[in-house]
């Protein structure tokens, strides 16, 4: 019996084909040759339809300044001059001859860590190379599924904080199931010395990056990079698929599509469907997912980090353009009252007030008082407590050019709400402003405060000014 057990152990290793993980060890010497097809996202190579083949990489490393915002600009270093770096397809089987080149402009050392390998630091240390060298190493793809790849120079951090990483996809012995189009997602975040939208050319903050707090956080290496002219697009009916990657190097993305439901989740980016019918999948930093799902109606679909103030503050939104014939057996488009717009997007109204003890102010002082509470209870939180708002989101109410230019018009904001864009100060809002649901009386006392506070000079505010504007 154990004899017998010990001659079919030997067997495969007589026809030296030696079966790890589903690959065959093939003698790389008696390998196909071929060179792998390497694109920018959004774009994925073909599928291989190819056997285990020995396959030549060639991947070059550079610092390239590049736009990450509008009017922002940053010193990425990149493989092969993009953020993220290329996508890479391979098999399972597929014997590698990897050579990194670091283009001798750079600054830095650079090298490359693959998920996808099998050894030591999945290739950093064979491809440590100094500015203007070469390093080749060889690897065989062992295990099927997505893997993200990242330099893993030191600081390590700071290395892929600055933008250095990308996917490689090892295809299983079949191929993954067909689809009509493939994508090429990357989620990363970036530190910069100045917030959110602060123009120039922006340097990198290291303290920042170890409070794990970014001020972008974006698809494919920069605001906007799959958003409106970019966006990636699809017919009505396709069978779509999007490679998602996390470079980190720190948050964790709850990646979802704004009016879609994933079909399927290869989990983790490993090798089986590990979930259907799924609305929010995480990425781990340093991870990857496979979604895929047919756009069975025409629309716009909003790539997000449902970590939403990343997606509507720090840049993390794509979009997926899906033109087309409306199928109202599955989605009518609006047919109700404007009143009822759609989340987010418009004006909403906030429940009426609760019906407050009667009080009435008898002259401008104690209207200024009363409405200092007012402005506390119902704007502060947005225009905070100095009336200075927040930068891009909720302009200020102190010293305010807008404000204080038209009372009838500002009456009729805090009545009705507002949205569009609007410039204060110079500056460009465009967002949208609840209808609180006040009194008269509230509204006078608030914007009797507001027009008589931080520097700002005007007259009272009274509730009848505020009822003659009612159903203006
Ligand atoms: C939920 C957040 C929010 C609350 C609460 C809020 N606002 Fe606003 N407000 C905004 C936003 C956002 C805008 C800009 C809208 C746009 O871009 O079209 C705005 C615009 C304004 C403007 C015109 C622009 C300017 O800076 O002069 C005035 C005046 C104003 N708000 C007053 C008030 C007052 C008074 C209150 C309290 C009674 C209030 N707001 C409560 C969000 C808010
Ligand atoms: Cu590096």
């Amino acid at each position: 019996m154990r004899l017998h057990l010990a001659t079919l152990l030997l067997i495969p290793v007589l026809f030296g084909c030696w079966k790890k993980n589903g690959a065959k060890l093939e003698d790389p010497e008696k390998l196909a040759k071929v060179t792998a097809q390497l694109t920018y996202a959004p774009e994925v190579p073909a599928p291989l339809n190819r056997g285990p083949s020995r396959v030549t990489v060639n991947l070059e490393t550079k610092e390239v300044i590049k736009r990450l915002a509008d009017g922002v600009d940053y010193t990425f270093w990149t493989f092969g001059g993009s953020v993220p770096g290329p996508f890479i397809r391979i098999r399972v089987g597929d014997y590698v001859d990897f050579t990194l080149s670091n283009h001798p402009n750079s600054k830095m050392p650079h090298n490359i860590d693959l998920h996808a390998v099998t050894g030591q630091g999945g290739g950093a240390e064979g491809s440590f190379t100094a500015p203007g060298h070469s390093s080749t190493f060889s690897f065989r793809a062992l295990n099927s599924g997505l893997y993200i790849y990242h330099c893993a120079t030191a600081p390590v951090g700071m290395h892929i904080a600055n933008g250095m990483y990308g996917l490689i996809l090892v295809e299983p012995e079949e191929g993954l199931p067909k689809v009509d189009r493939e994508f090429y997602v990357v989620q990363s975040e970036f530190y910069t010395k100045g917030k959110y939208g602060e123009r120039g050319l922006q340097p990198f903050d290291m303290e920042k990056a170890i409070a794990e707090n970014p001020d972008y956080v974006v698809f494919n290496g920069s605001v906007g990079a799959v958003a409106n002219g970019n966006s990636m697009e699809a017919k009505v009916g396709e069978k779509v698929r999007i490679f998602v990657g996390n470079g980190g190097p720190n948050l964790v993305s709850s990646f979802h599509v704004i009016g879609e439901i994933f079909d399927h989740v290869y989990g983790e980016g490993g090798a089986v469907v590990s979930q259907k019918n799924v609305q929010t999948t995480l990425v781990p930093a340093g991870g990857s997912a496979i979604v895929d799902f047919v756009v069975d109606n025409p629309s716009t679909l909003i790539l997000v980090d449902h970590s939403i103030f990343r997606a509507f503050n720090k840049g993390a939104l794509g979009m997926l353009k899906v033109p087309g014939e409306v199928n109202k057996m599955i989605y009518t488009g609006k047919t109700v009252d404007s009143v009822y717009l759609a989340e987010g997007g418009a004006i909403q109204t906030m429940p009426d007030e609760k019906a407050a003890p009667a009080f009435a102010a008898k002259d401008f002082s104690e209207r200024l008082k009363a409405g200092e509470a007012a402005y506390k209870a119902n704007c502060a939180a947005c225009h905070q407590p100095n009336g200075e708002g927040i930068a891009s989101v909720f302009p200020p109410l102190a010293k305010s050019d807008f404000l204080m230019a038209n009372k009838n018009r500002t009456i009729d904001i805090v009545i009705k709400g507002l949205e569009g864009e609007i410039t204060v100060n110079g500056q460009k809002y465009n967002s949208v402003m609840p209808s609180l649901g006040l009194s008269d009386e509230t509204i006078a006392n608030a914007l009797t405060y507001v027009r008589n506070s931080w520097g700002n000079k005007g007259d009272e505010v009274t509730p009848e000014q505020v009822k003659a504007r009612r159903g203006k």
